[in-house]
């Protein structure tokens, strides 16, 4: 039997992620962190499954990762753990680069030590584009990052070649654009307007307020992205590739779509108001990914269309909040 460990089984793509390695005969080990109250949401349908196996550890912490990764003897680790949201990152730039730079070269100096036969995957992002150099984006295109966040992930991603041209390690990054789910969290966009338009469809708020509209982001499904992780690890040589659906679309399209697949009546300006304190100090206008080597070397393609996803966020919330008092 396989054994793969995830840091940020927790977090939206580590939950989706081991549902597909335990679907794939894995035994999966996921990193928690302590914290007072249990944070197990988005894993708690498969929390008792014999094949998943929860270990407390915290990315700040080097000794209790390599400990983990010495009792573990993982055939492959997924680093997803990170601070990911980009806002934050401005209020808290230096526990961003903790845990989302300096946390990579902590799980790699623990798979060296502990185990250094495993395949380790790092979750590089989009955002180490940034001010985009050429569009669309591929694996050759420098990065720019805008954002305490970015400059993080570019640490990451390099420390990670870095490690495979050092000591030989099968260490890979995969440079992924925005994905979303139901599961995503409530403060990014996307989430956050399906959960708006749901509730304003239900009576229980009136308008969403916003940011930028005119941001442009590649918006992928979250469940087709963490295949394209597996199937990173399971090449024959390491290598980094771009995942993205090659498509891009603004915040006001998501948002008319959103108005649209909720059943909000007339105009979909009359549900949105601009605030300034969602505003970035600096901003990511444009991001389009292009997936072509993903395609022709991983045989990896997205499988749902820009209007199916913002379709099933927001039939997922109108389900949630239908059910909820709040
Ligand atoms: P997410 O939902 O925010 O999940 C982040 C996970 O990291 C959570 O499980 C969280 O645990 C854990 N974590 C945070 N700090 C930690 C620490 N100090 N020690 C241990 N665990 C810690 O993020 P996601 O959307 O699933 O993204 C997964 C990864 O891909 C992240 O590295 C993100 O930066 C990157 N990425 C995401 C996207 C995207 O569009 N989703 C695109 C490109 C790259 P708690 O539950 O305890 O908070
Ligand atoms: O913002 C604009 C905002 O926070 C998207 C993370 O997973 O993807 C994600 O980062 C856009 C930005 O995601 C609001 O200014 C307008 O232009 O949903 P987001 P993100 O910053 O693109 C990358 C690839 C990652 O790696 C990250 O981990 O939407 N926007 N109004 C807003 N954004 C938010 N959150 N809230 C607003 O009210």
């Amino acid at each position: 039997m396989k054994k793969a460990f995830i840091t940020g089984i927790t977090g939206q793509d580590g939950s989706y992620l081991a549902e597909f390695l335990l679907d794939k005969g894995y035994k999966v080990y996921g990193l928690t962190r302590r914290t007072s109250t249990q944070n197990f949401e988005r894993i708690k349908h498969i929390i008792h499954n014999e094949n998943l196996e929860l270990v407390s550890g915290d990315l700040i912490d080097q000794h209790s990762l390599t400990h983990a990764l010495k009792e573990v003897q993982p055939d492959e680790v997924y680093n997803l753990a990170a601070q990911s949201f980009v806002k934050a990152s401005w209020e808290q730039p230096v526990l961003t680069g903790e845990f989302t730079a300096l946390g990579v070269v902590r799980v790699l100096e623990a798979v060296r030590l502990a185990c250094p036969n495993a395949r380790f995957y790092q979750a590089s992002s989009s955002e180490m584009f940034g001010k985009v150099q050429a569009v669309p984006q591929t694996e050759t295109t420098p990065f720019y990052p805008r954002s305490p966040y970015g400059v993080a992930k570019v640490y990451g991603h390099w420390i990670t070649v870095n490690y495979r041209e050092s000591f030989d390690m099968f260490a890979v990054s995969g440079i992924l654009f925005n994905h979303e789910s139901p599961r995503r969290g409530l403060e990014f966009v996307t989430r956050k307007i399906a959960n708006a338009v749901a509730r304003i469809k239900l009576g229980k708020q009136t308008h969403v307020e916003l940011g930028t509209l005119d941001a442009k982001r590649d918006w992928g499904y979250a469940k087709d992205y963490v295949e394209a992780m597996w199937l990173m690890l399971q090449q024959d040589e390491p290598e980094d590739f771009v995942i993205s659906t090659g498509e891009t679309h603004s915040v006001q399209e998501f948002l008319e779509i959103a108005c649209r697949a909720a059943g909000l009546e007339g105009d979909w300006k009359q549900y949105h108001k601009h605030n300034p304190k969602y505003d970035r100090p600096a901003e990511v206008d444009l991001l389009i990914g292009d997936p072509s080597k993903a395609k022709e070397k991983l045989g990896w393609e997205p499988t749902i269309s820009f209007e199916e996803l913002v379709e099933k966020m927001v039939q997922s919330e109108l389900e949630l909040e239908a059910k909820s008092e709040l």
